[in-house]
């Protein structure tokens, strides 16, 4: 969380973004990169490879190194899950320096950050947002049966552990997001297929609007929360299960989704006069998206009494993102979510 009033802080050394520089990062870069790598230009090594300039541009211009090392991590384990085994991983990350350098980036400065990043990463797993938790053996139940074809059994696990008093918020996060992750990480190392990653995020929607009927507490709904994604991000599960659950805790919710224009989000936190504007990004190409959007909230007077958030796997592994590119805070899951709206309007109630 980021001081937003003077009261807290979770942030190292606040760092300003000086303008995302937009080198035009695209597929045709990434083609060259496995040319010269003489790697055969699949659909998915141009994708990986793309996904690696974008993380490097942004990790660059950001000053936040850890949007590369977390690609890295990704990187790794696709490239073996993809058979790539004559070229090694820290060959591919200093070929994606290269490209960047080459689109006009100091070339001492990207180097310095590959190599950190390769440094840093050494053997590290990807621990953001998982730890083990009481509900583990209720996940790894549910993701056994999704992944046995089972939604039936998946929903019925879930349905009965609610009846027996598990908590939602619980549920959400320690059950079906620990999940997703989970299954992301079996897809990330080739264990299971997209066809089965897809399943399995199907399923976990469909036991979220199972929860539909819990969702509804009849409180009185004083506060209001609009909720967007940036322009282009897909993972549309983790923002669906923060508006779910302030739902729950008694919040009025707008779920805009992922293809909203700024006029209409300006308009519908006019509209709701809502308190909070959450937005998410699930890639690093995002972030610059972000913080234009943050800069049109603010600017503009339907929408600058708004408190905005923000979260998403780049501000998963780079909180102090958040506040660089201007959010009031930012948390890394639908239950430290609630603690934080309650705690920005409670700020901002105590300062009225
Ligand atoms: C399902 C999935 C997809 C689906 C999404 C379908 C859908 N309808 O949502 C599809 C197939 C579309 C997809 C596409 C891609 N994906 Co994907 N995907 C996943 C997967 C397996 C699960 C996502 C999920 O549901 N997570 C569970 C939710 C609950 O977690 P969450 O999103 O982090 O949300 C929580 C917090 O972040 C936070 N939060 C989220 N938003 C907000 C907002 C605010 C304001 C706040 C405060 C908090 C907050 O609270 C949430 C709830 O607790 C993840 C694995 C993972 N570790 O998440 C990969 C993952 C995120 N994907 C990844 C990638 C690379 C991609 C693609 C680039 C793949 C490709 N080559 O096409 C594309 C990019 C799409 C895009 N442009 O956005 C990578 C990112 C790797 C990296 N390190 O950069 C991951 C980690 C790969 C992996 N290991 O599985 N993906």
């Amino acid at each position: 969380m980021f001081p937003s009033s003077g009261d807290y802080c979770q942030v190292m050394t606040p760092r300003h973004i000086p303008g995302l520089v937009d080198l035009g990062l695209d597929a045709r870069l990434a083609r060259m990169v496995l040319e010269a790598l003489g790697l055969e230009p699949s659909a998915e090594l141009t994708d990986l490879v793309a996904g690696g300039l974008s993380a490097l541009e942004v990790a660059l211009t950001s000053g936040h190194d850890e949007l590369f090392e977390d690609f890295l991590g990704f990187q790794t384990a696709r490239l073996s899950a993809l058979k790539v085994s004559h070229v090694d991983t820290r060959d591919v990350a200093h070929a994606i320096g290269r490209q960047v350098a080459a689109q006009g980036a100091s070339p001492g400065a990207v180097e310095d950050l590959v190599d950190r990043c390769l440094a840093r990463r050494a053997g590290d797993e990807d621990t953001h947002g998982v730890g083990p938790t009481p509900l583990c053996p209720l996940a790894r139940a549910y993701l056994g049966r999704v992944l046995a074809v089972d939604r039936e059994q998946a929903r019925e696990l879930v349905a009965s552990a609610l009846s027996d008093g598990t908590d939602l918020g619980d549920i959400l996060v320690d059950v079906l997001e620990a999940a997703q992750r989970e299954v992301g990480r079996l897809w990330e190392l080739g264990e299971i297929s997209v066809a089965q990653e897809h399943y399995c995020t199907a399923v976990t929607q469909m036991v979220m609007a199972d929860l539909y009927p819990y969702l509804f507490t009849g409180r009185d709904r004083r506060r209001h929360l609009v909720a967007v994604h940036a322009p282009g991000s897909l993972h549309e599960v983790g923002l669906r299960m923060v508006v779910d659950l302030l739902e729950h805790e008694g919040w009025g919710t707008t779920y805009l989704g992922a293809a909203s224009s700024v006029e209409d989000l300006l308009a519908n936190v006019a509209e709701q006069h809502a308190d909070i504007v959450a937005i998410s990004a699930s890639m690093p190409g995002q972030v610059s998206a972000v913080r234009s959007m943050i800069g049109h909230l603010r600017a503009d007077p339907r929408s600058a009494h708004a408190r905005i958030i923000v979260g998403g796997r780049p501000f998963l592994v780079a909180p102090a993102l958040g506040k660089a590119v201007g959010a009031d805070g930012t948390a890394s899951d639908a239950r430290s979510t609630v603690a934080l709206c309650e705690r920005l309007v409670g700020a901002h109630d105590a300062a009225h």
